[in-house]
């Protein structure tokens, strides 16, 4: 009945004897990675109905989920940090002693895979021959999980292997996952960075569930690399080619619902392809970066796919996303056209299917006024198959960054980009993100969420360390890359967003690149420093160079304003506030007086 283990591994097979005893399933069954073996897995979850077939000549390999509708996002409130000592969860994570919580947690996790199977996936995060690598083993009884893990890590044989030539094999990451009922009032997302474990139960949603994404490469990976001085961090990576075959690379952070996968996957403006500027990506969500021999900063994207919210999503806004999951990838809780057997959501083309169901698999059609597909419904892609994927996307050395870039959703405040004096003001920029919060989003337009680095609900210990690590990094690294800030959503008086956006953030890039190799000029700000508007290319662009201006001007007012809010903020953080953020803050005020 259980499985032979694939490994003579004895702490991954203790560990999983361990779990078993515990969670009690009828069988186990190791995940080797093979396609036999994921062939027969979908077979088996297309008998149970848990997956669809879609239709296998518009989209081959391709399948929908429907999640149960009480778990369809992130609970950021059920979601915890247990530290052994709550000081190092810090006031922006919940947090329980680990005792309390995994005697809780072991309560909910009894039996709970009786009349069920465990799967052991052994996973690496980026390619397991990378020196940036690092393993995991996620046990769970959900084929939907094993089949969007195969798509978002590299897993199997291959990974054990690895994980076995290691300097210490008895490290891995320990992921726990078990279905339960899926019941709302018992759902937890536990992270034990001290133990290097996380268990999950009663969800069945990915960013709940795929252990290897926010959980490990950023919640635990996170702690890693400040025990072990690297940063694990919310960034896309992409590199600029220019016509001279030149490719830069820049990592940047936006909070979530910023479009930081369209500009991942940027596609130039014509001028700017005319001229023989290509984009390519690396990654789109998570990058983890390390020093290099050569004194720069490098990066990796430790995921193999994307895991990409589906609407919105459409060839003008990110033709790249939906070329790269016309095969070979799993919906969730999208639209199902019944005519065709394909799939929809809102955004993706304005011919809504006449006869179709909605995510919640309820008879739909777009006239009666409700939504189809659900808000946060998602693809789950090879990252392979994206038409501009870089050909270093697994260089085990991952790229060379020359600028990292931070970026919120302001109306009024922020310009349309502006450059930090010094890594530690950039440090400074990062800390201070925000964005406010749109009509798509419940509750009050316009209120201004801070979310330093994109990190708040992905940082794995207490947020004062982590901005004191990143000052730390910056004496580390002999050739730093430069540190921006850009706006996407400055908007006019009616409301309105002023700059383009899309593609023709391409020109933005532009500068930000060429200021990183000091090819470009800037004039100095209360704020940092900002491009002349005329050295941002406005070739073939329907943009004034007073609108420019305009959108390149800081209001000191406003900025006076924030800085107050940004006093507040800081307050939480009590005495592991780095004081040089305290200097760099007194130091706006000033520049603003
Ligand atoms: C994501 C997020 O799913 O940031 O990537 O919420
Ligand atoms: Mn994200």
């Amino acid at each position: 009945m259980f499985a032979l283990s694939l490994t003579n591994n004895k702490a991954v097979n203790a560990w999983v004897e361990e779990m078993a005893a515990m969670t009690r399933p009828d069988g186990i069954v190791w995940i080797d990675g093979s396609e036999e073996q994921l062939d027969s897995l979908r077979k088996q979850s297309l008998a149970s109905g848990e997956i669809i077939a879609l239709n296998q000549e518009k989209l081959p390999g391709c399948y929908l989920h429907r999640t149960a509708v009480n778990d369809v996002a992130r609970v950021e409130h059920r979601t915890f940090i247990c530290s052994r000592k709550k000081e190092n969860a810090g006031p922006t994570n919940n947090w329980m002693d680990p005792v309390e919580m995994y005697a809780r947690l072991r309560k909910l996790y009894d039996g709970s895979m009786r009349g069920r199977t465990m799967y052991v996936i052994p996973f690496s995060m980026t390619v397991p021959e990378s020196p940036f690598a690092k393993f995991g083993i996620e046990l769970t009884d959900s084929i939907y999980v094993v089949l969007n893990m195969a798509i978002m890590t590299r897993i199997g044989t291959r990974v054990l292997k690895c994980l076995d030539a290691s300097a210490d094999p008895s490290v891995f990451t320990k992921g726990l996952h078990a279905k339960a009922g899926i019941d709302e009032e018992n759902r937890y997302i536990v992270q034990f960075p001290e133990d290097n474990a996380i268990w999950s139960i009663n969800s069945g949603y990915g960013g709940n569930v795929l252990l290897g994404k926010k959980c490990f490469a950023l919640r635990i990976a996170s702690f890693l690399g400040w025990q072990e001085g690297w940063m694990a961090e919310h960034m896309l990576i992409l590199g600029i080619e220019n016509p001279k075959g030149e490719i830069r690379y820049l990592a940047a952070a936006f909070p979530s619902a910023c479009g930081k996968t369209n500009l991942a996957m940027l596609i130039p403006p014509e001028v700017y392809k005319n001229k023989g500027y290509k984009v390519w990506c690396v990654g789109d969500d998570i990058a983890w970066l390390r020093i290099g021999p050569d004194g720069r900063l490098w990066a990796v994207n430790p995921e193999a796919g994307f895991f990409g919210v589906a609407p919105g999503t459409n060839m003008k806004s990110n033709p790249n996303a939906l070329l790269s999951c016309r095969k070979d990838t799993i919906f969730t809780n999208v639209v199902h056209n019944l005519d065709d057997n394909t799939v929809w959501w809102e955004g993706l083309d304005k011919n809504p299917p006449k006869n179709a169901l909605n995510w919640k698999g309820e008879k739909w059609d777009a006239s009666g006024g409700s939504k189809g597909a659900h808000p946060n419904s998602r693809f789950t892609a090879p990252a392979k198959q994206c038409p501009c994927i870089s050909s270093e996307f697994e260089a085990p050395q991952g790229v060379p960054i020359s600028a990292l870039v931070f970026g919120g959703r302001r109306a009024k405040t922020a310009p349309l980009v502006y450059q930090s004096r010094d890594w530690d003001h950039g440090v400074f920029v990062g800390s201070i993100m925000a964005s406010e919060t749109t009509a798509a989003a419940s509750g009050a337009v316009g209120v201004v969420r801070r979310d330093p680095m994109a990190m708040l609900p992905f940082c794995g210990y207490h947020m004062g360390d982590y901005f004191a690590h990143w000052f730390e990094m910056g004496t580390k690294i002999p050739k730093p890359p430069k540190i921006f800030n850009v706006n996407w959503f400055r908007t006019d008086e009616n409301g309105n967003f002023i700059w383009p956006g899309y593609g023709e953030n391409m020109r933005v890039l532009e500068w930000i690149i060429k200021r990183a190799f000091g090819e470009a000029d800037a004039v100095d700000s209360p704020i940092g420093y900002l491009p002349k508007a005329e050295e941002i290319n406005r070739e073939g662009l329907d943009v004034s160079l007073d609108t420019l201006k305009g959108l390149l001007s800081v209001d000191k007012e406003l900025w006076r304003e924030e800085a107050k809010g940004i006093h507040e903020f800081y307050a939480k953080f009590g005495d592991k506030l780095p004081v040089k953020l305290k200097d760099e803050l007194a130091k706006l005020e000033k520049n603003l007086a």
